[in-house]
C-alpha cells in the first residue's frame, strides 16, 4: 500500500497542486479517482460522511489523517518533507498570503471558468463568461508583475506558494481560449522554471480521467 492516497481527477487543478507536490517530493503515493463529471461522488452523502464534509477533491489521505484544502495539503507536505517549506514566520505568511490570493482569485476564477466554458450545459450567459475573463486578466496581471525580477513568488527559491498557483495554469490553451503566457509573459517563464524541476508532471499524466469518457 503506497504512503499516501490522493482523492483526485485529472481534470481537477485543485487536486494538481497536491498531486504536484507529491511527486516534486518525491512521495510514495498513488491517486484515488474521484468520478466528479460522471456520478458527481463528491456529492453524495457518502463521500461528504466519510471523505471530505466540504464536498471537495482534493483529499490527502495518510495513516489516520485526512484533509482537504489543498493549502493545507502543501504545508502538511512540505512541514513533512522540508521540501519548498517558506523559512521563518515572515516567509510562511508571504507564502500564506499568495495562497490565499491564488485559491480565490487566480485558480479560483480560472478553474470555474474553465468549467463553463467546457462542461456546463447549456452554456453559460456570456456576459458571465466576459465577468471572469476580466477578473482573471486582472487578477493574473497581479501575479505577472510580482514575477518580473523574481523567479518564484517569494524570491529565487520555489515554495508551495508556487505550487498552489500552478493549478490550472499547465492545462491546454484550447480549455481556455486564451493563452495565459501569450498574455502575461513572467508567467510563462515562472512555468518554464517549474516545468523543470525534478518530478513534475502534467496534470493529465499525473492524475486519473482523462480523457474523459464520450456522453
Ligand atoms: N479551495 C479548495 C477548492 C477545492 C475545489 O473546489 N475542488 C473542486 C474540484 S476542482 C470540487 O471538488 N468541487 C465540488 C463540486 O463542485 O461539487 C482547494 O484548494 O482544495
Amino acid at each position: 500500500m503506497a504512503e499516501y492516497e490522493l482523492y483526485c481527477f485529472a481534470q481537477s487543478g485543485n487536486a494538481y497542486r497536491a498531486a504536484l507536490m507529491l511527486n516534486l517530493i518525491g512521495a510514495d503515493w498513488k491517486p484515488v479517482f474521484v468520478d466528479f463529471f460522471g456520478k458527481a461522488v463528491q456529492r453524495t452523502p457518502e463521500y461528504r460522511g466519510e471523505i471530505n464534509e466540504m464536498g471537495e477533491a482534493p483529499v490527502l489521505v495518510h495513516g489516520d489523517k485526512k484533509l482537504s484544502q489543498s493549502g493545507v495539503i502543501l504545508t502538511y507536505l512540505a512541514r513533512r518533507s522540508g521540501k519548498y517549506l517558506p523559512r521563518g514566520e515572515d516567509e510562511g505568511l508571504e507564502a500564506l498570503r499568495w495562497i490565499i490570493f491564488d485559491n480565490q482569485k487566480v485558480n479560483g476564477f480560472l478553474g470555474p471558468y474553465r468549467f463553463l466554458r467546457n462542461w456546463v450545459k447549456p452554456a453559460a450567459n456570456p456576459a458571465i463568461h466576459a465577468f471572469f475573463r476580466g477578473r482573471i486578466d486582472g487578477n493574473l496581471a497581479i501575479v505577472n508583475k510580482r514575477l518580473e525580477g523574481r523567479n518564484f513568488l517569494l524570491g529565487e527559491r520555489p515554495t508551495i506558494a508556487d505550487i498552489s498557483l500552478a493549478g490550472y495554469l499547465f492545462y491546454p490553451i484550447e480549455e481556455f481560449g486564451f493563452d495565459i503566457g501569450k498574455d502575461h509573459p513572467a508567467i510563462a517563464e515562472w512555468r518554464e522554471r517549474i516545468k523543470v524541476l525534478p518530478g513534475w508532471a502534467h496534470p493529465y499524466d499525473l492524475m486519473p480521467g482523462h480523457p474523459m469518457p464520450q456522453t
